[in-house]
């Protein structure tokens, strides 16, 4: 029998690589689904099937973290063997201005999922083991490098909310002996990374730059320090948590930190770009709190789960700036053949 996983924030970055990897190994994969105005799963096209036409191991489900009843609907329905929560509002900025939707999602969502879980379990739902995405942003002002035994000191509505989130989860798991295991991931990035948060928003820039469909890019506060992994190897090491005999908490991470300003040099400087003539401060990319220096130490995860990140940061900028670049080639193509091009990468970084 395939083993079925449900995985809250399906159509994110992260929801998308994990979705690859399970079906990859065999399992019956099912996903929550948000309704929105326009379609909302680009992420995950190329591995849906339509189930009137073939045999799909891939089933999406409307639901969401803020709907308690959709929830338990879901769960009830799909009966996992494993859950994966990682729907989110997941932009940092962002939280400070939808503060209360921020934790209504975040930390009310995961309560309102493990409420569902517990009771499932409780009535013969067999033994489901659950994954909860937490964040190196609940570490904030705590000075690097963070593990597993470093207090949290969290600075934004994201990140408390967070922490919420985080400590529901270890209740749960002692209150209930439920099988449950904290994620706390340090950065990822890759080419499906949203198109406001930095990484993203430089190489999109970067490719449309280089193509002539841009010439500034507005950032905010470039000495801020983030370790920063390929989400590809990230998702691996969620799977391995949920595989172990005990549940625990796991820092996942390079080890390795950069500034905002090395990896805006470097994204330039692969498209043969000189960053200096470009890019430019905006104050309203500042946060009110910023979290200055995040730096992992993943070594509980490398001696427990074997798990260690495969791609370096200079690949990863390297794979995304080239992935971008064929995008803004893509773009102006089309806009020299006479079509409207959306321009998402002006309106990105004019949000985030
Ligand atoms: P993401 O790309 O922003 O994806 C978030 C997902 O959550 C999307 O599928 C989104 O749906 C869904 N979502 C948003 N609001 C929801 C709601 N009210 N109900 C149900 N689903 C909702 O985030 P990600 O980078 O994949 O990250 C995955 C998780 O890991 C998040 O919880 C994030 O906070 C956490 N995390 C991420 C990182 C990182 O560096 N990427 C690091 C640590 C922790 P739509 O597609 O419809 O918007
Ligand atoms: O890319 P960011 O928006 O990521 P941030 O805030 O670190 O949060 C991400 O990682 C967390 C894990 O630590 C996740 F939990 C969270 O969901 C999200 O995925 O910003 C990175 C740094 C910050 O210091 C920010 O101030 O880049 C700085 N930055 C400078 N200019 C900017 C900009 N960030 C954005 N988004 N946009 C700018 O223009």
């Amino acid at each position: 029998m395939a083993k079925r996983a449900l995985i809250t924030g399906i159509t994110g970055q992260d929801g998308a690589y994990l979705t690859e990897f399970l079906l990859g190994k065999g399992y019956e994969v099912h996903g929550m689904l948000r309704r929105a105005s326009l379609f909302n799963t680009d992420r995950i096209d190329h591995i849906y099937h339509d189930p009137h036409v073939s045999g799909s191991n891939l089933t999406l489900h409307y639901g969401d973290l803020s709907d308690g009843t959709a929830l338990r609907r879901v769960i009830e329905t799909v009966d996992p063997d494993e859950v994966y929560n990682l729907g989110a509002q997941s932009h940092v900025k962002v939280s400070f201005d939808v503060p209360e939707y921020t934790a209504d999602v975040v930390a009310l969502g995961t309560l309102r999922l493990l409420e569902a879980l517990r009771d499932h379990v409780a009535h013969g739902g067999g033994a489901v083991r659950y994954y909860q995405a937490s964040s190196s942003e609940m570490f904030g002002a705590a000075p690097p490098p963070q593990s597993e035994r470093t207090p949290f000191h969290p600075r934004s509505p994201y990140a408390v909310s967070k922490v919420a989130a985080h400590w529901y989860a270890v209740n749960y798991r002692e209150a209930y002996g439920l099988f449950i295991c904290n994620g706390i991931l340090f950065n990822h990035e890759s080419p499906r990374r949203g198109e406001t948060f930095v990484t993203r928003k430089v190489t999109r820039a970067v490719g449309r730059i280089k193509e002539g469909l841009q010439d500034k890019l507005f950032l905010g506060n470039l000495d801020a320090k983030r370790d920063w992994g390929f989400a590809g190897d990230y998702v691996e090491a969620m799977w391995a948590m949920l595989q172990q005999e005990k549940p625990d908490d796991y820092v996942i991470a390079t080890g390795e930190a950069h500034s905002v300003r090395e990896m805006v040099e470097m994204s330039f400087a692969e498209a043969g770009l000189d960053w200096t003539k470009h890019v430019q401060l905006d104050p309203r990319y500042l946060r009110p709190t910023e979290v200055d220096f995040l730096q992992g130490d993943p070594t509980k995860a490398r001696e427990r789960l074997g798990w260690s990140p495969r791609m370096s940061f200079a690949e990863l900028i390297s794979t995304m700036v080239a992935h971008d670049l064929d995008l803004a080639q893509q773009e102006r193509t089309l806009k020299q053949a006479g079509f409207k091009t959306s321009a998402r990468g002006a309106a990105a970084s004019d949000k985030s």
